[in-house]
């Protein structure tokens, strides 16, 4: 059972992998905000999604998900096993994360806080961290894939991230040009993994600019 709605670009990494290993799951779209919170902090002490339940154990981080789903997946696994072409993989999703995290973050003060007490500083600086982060995952992309000739979870994460931050940000992302992320976003989003988890629509303001 997987938590969470596809509207979060962390849960939508993981439906995508899951589709991708064709392991099957249902799906429980709480919402982490409103009445739901109630019902994610029951089992997440955080009260965030995704949250992923099987038997009787409870995942929760999209990273340790996926890391789990790696070991079911096994030599099919997004992530490479092991050796530089893991240690390249991790850090090109530490950078995707990264700069997903900080447009979470510069999304919700814009969403939580009236105009007025929006506070420009903190705003800029996760503007630099979400322009630095894909400014620089768009310079290492050489393609066809992140790694080369192989997709790996860093294309289907930042393939996710930005489909995410160009539907909430279009101004913002159309203005960081780029147009190797943009192209490999197009190539994912016809994927069926990707067609069969299009985010609900958004309950949070969503043309921010
Ligand atoms: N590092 C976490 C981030 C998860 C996250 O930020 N989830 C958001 C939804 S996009 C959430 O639950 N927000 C509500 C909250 O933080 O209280 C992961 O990778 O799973």
């Amino acid at each position: 059972m997987l938590y969470g709605r596809y509207a979060s670009p962390f849960v939508r990494r993981v439906a995508v992998t899951l589709r991708f290993y064709g392991l099957c799951y249902r799906h429980v779209p709480l919402m982490p905000f409103g009445p739901d919170k109630a019902v994610l902090a029951a089992f997440n002490p955080v009260a965030r999604v995704p949250a992923l339940q099987f038997g009787d154990e409870m995942l929760i981080d999209s990273a340790a998900i996926l890391d789990h789903l790696d070991q079911l997946a096994g030599p099919r696994a997004l992530t490479p096993a092991a050796g530089a072409a893991r240690r390249r993989v991790l850090t090109l999703l530490a950078v995707a994360h990264g700069a997903n995290e900080k447009l979470v973050a510069g999304l919700y003060e814009r969403h939580f806080r009236a105009r007025e007490a929006w506070h420009k500083p903190w705003l800029d600086s996760c503007d630099k961290q979400v322009r630095d982060g894909f400014q620089w995952l768009d310079a290492q992309f050489a393609g066809p894939w992140f790694l080369g000739d192989a997709m790996t979870q860093a294309d289907v994460t930042v393939a996710v991230f930005w489909l995410f931050g160009r539907a909430k940000r279009p101004r913002f992302f159309a203005g960081l040009e780029c147009t190797k992320l943009e192209a490999l976003a197009a190539r994912l989003q016809d994927t069926a993994e990707f067609k069969a988890t299009v985010p609900e629509p958004e309950t949070l303001a969503s043309e921010l600019g």
